[in-house]
């Protein structure tokens, strides 16, 4: 078997609404039915994939009775069990009905939010009941166009309001829920509130529960902003809030592309990969991504299901082979100078280390003079990623 053949222990989840997708965009009509859920986890199980993740509208719809409700999630289940599929995450649809259009728990509307919590609660339910215990909030409608009509500092209170809520909720049924948040800077919203991923970070910190709630970051999502991801993912994994995370690609300043991961920027993707793997992240690698419009027929759409697991594979391998290289270590280490007594200096707070760094002559000069060779490392970096190690 090839080291890039997926296994159920690499951990790898899609979305049903990834696969769902019909290709439908703001231009032009659907170009494939897109999957229903029951054939969606007999396709992925023949794949490797270890589960799917689901909005309570994915399997649901909207306005349902309970019995057919009920009906619906006994097959689901028994789908699951044949194909040996499971459901490590769930989260609520809080953005496709109009009721939604202008923000759920962040509305204006006391009613709409009732609502968003109604139906978030329900959510809950469905997602304990099919094993969940992630649970994300992607506040894709909280945002504004016209900020004359919202006030931005009240947004933040009702999200609080409804966070705190939703913790206690969960606690209160005895589910075993974390809670993952998901920021992104526009789209659909003109804005959308907390628009980054250590914007949750610092909301996070204000939370009754904050200890319950962590972020799912998306690589499109901080990209669109042209931001680092690998760095956003960082901060939050050096926190210990790294819950969820949503892989896949995107091309800085462009609407949300959700590509297939790797297709685009491998080197950041790479350092994704890198530390995901060296820090030991035990949560889903979740694919939130869609085949490309043009992708009509079967082996096109899992072509791309199989290239998202086999990219984040090959780059997990390309990880191993850089971290043993030679060259590599030698420029590392040149990088990353010693000086045991410098780093007696450094550390905690004492009056006699201030006292010590206070009274230290540095040579500046020598120290300025240092090689920092970078260029090197990064085209070291290139030829392993190209494959060319001559
Ligand atoms: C939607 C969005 C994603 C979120 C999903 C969870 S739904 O597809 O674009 O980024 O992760 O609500
Ligand atoms: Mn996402
Ligand atoms: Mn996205």
């Amino acid at each position: 078997m090839s080291l890039f053949t997926p296994q159920k222990s690499d951990r790898f989840t899609f979305g049903l609404w990834t696969l769902q997708n019909n290709g439908r965009d703001p231009f032009g009509e659907p170009t494939r039915p897109g999957y229903d859920p029951l054939t969606m986890l007999d396709k992925l199980a023949d794949l490797g994939v270890y589960g799917v993740n689901l909005h309570d509208h994915d399997l649901l719809g909207f306005g349902k009775s309970i019995a057919e409700q009920d009906s619906i999630i006994a097959a689901f289940k028994q789908r699951l069990h044949d194909t040996g599929l499971c459901v490590p995450m769930a989260t609520t649809n809080l953005f496709t009905h109009p009721i939604f259009r202008d923000g759920a728990f962040t509305s204006n509307d006391p009613k709409v939010r009732a609502f968003a919590l109604q139906k978030t609660m329900r959510s809950m339910d469905v997602g304990n009941e099919l094993g969940a215990k992630v649970y994300v909030f992607w506040g894709g409608r909280e945002g504004a166009e016209v900020d004359a009509g919202k006030d931005a500092v009240v947004a933040s209170k009702r999200m609080r309001e409804a966070m705190d809520f939703l913790c206690e909720y969960s606690v209160a049924q005895g589910y075993d829920y974390k809670f993952a948040l998901e920021a992104k800077p526009n789209e659909p919203r003109g804005d959308i509130y907390m628009p980054t991923t250590g914007a949750m970070l610092g909301f996070i910190a204000t939370l009754k529960h904050s200890e319950m709630v962590g972020v799912n970051p998306e690589v499109a999502h901080e990209t669109i902003a042209g931001l680092n991801f690998y760095h956003a993912v960082a901060q939050a994994l050096e926190a210990g809030k790294l819950f969820h995370i949503d892989l896949n690609g995107q091309k800085p300043g462009r609407f949300d592309q959700d590509l297939r991961f790797g297709q685009e920027d491998a080197k950041n993707a790479f350092f994704l990969v890198r530390m995901l793997e060296n820090y030991g992240y035990k949560g889903s690698l979740h694919f939130d991504a869609h085949p490309l419009r043009t992708a009509s027929d079967d082996a096109d759409i899992l072509g791309f299901v199989k290239g998202c697991m086999r990219s984040y594979l090959i780059l997990k391998e390309k990880a191993r082979i850089f971290d043993a290289d030679p060259v590599v270590q030698e420029l590392l280490a040149q990088l990353n100078p010693s000086c045991s007594e410098s780093e007696a200096l450094l550390g905690e707070y004492t009056p006699e280390r201030a006292n010590a760094i206070q009274t230290r002559q540095f040579d500046v000069d020598g120290i300025t003079a240092q090689a920092l060779p970078y260029e090197q490392l990064d085209q070291r970096l290139f030829d392993i990623l190209m494959g060319i190690q001559d």
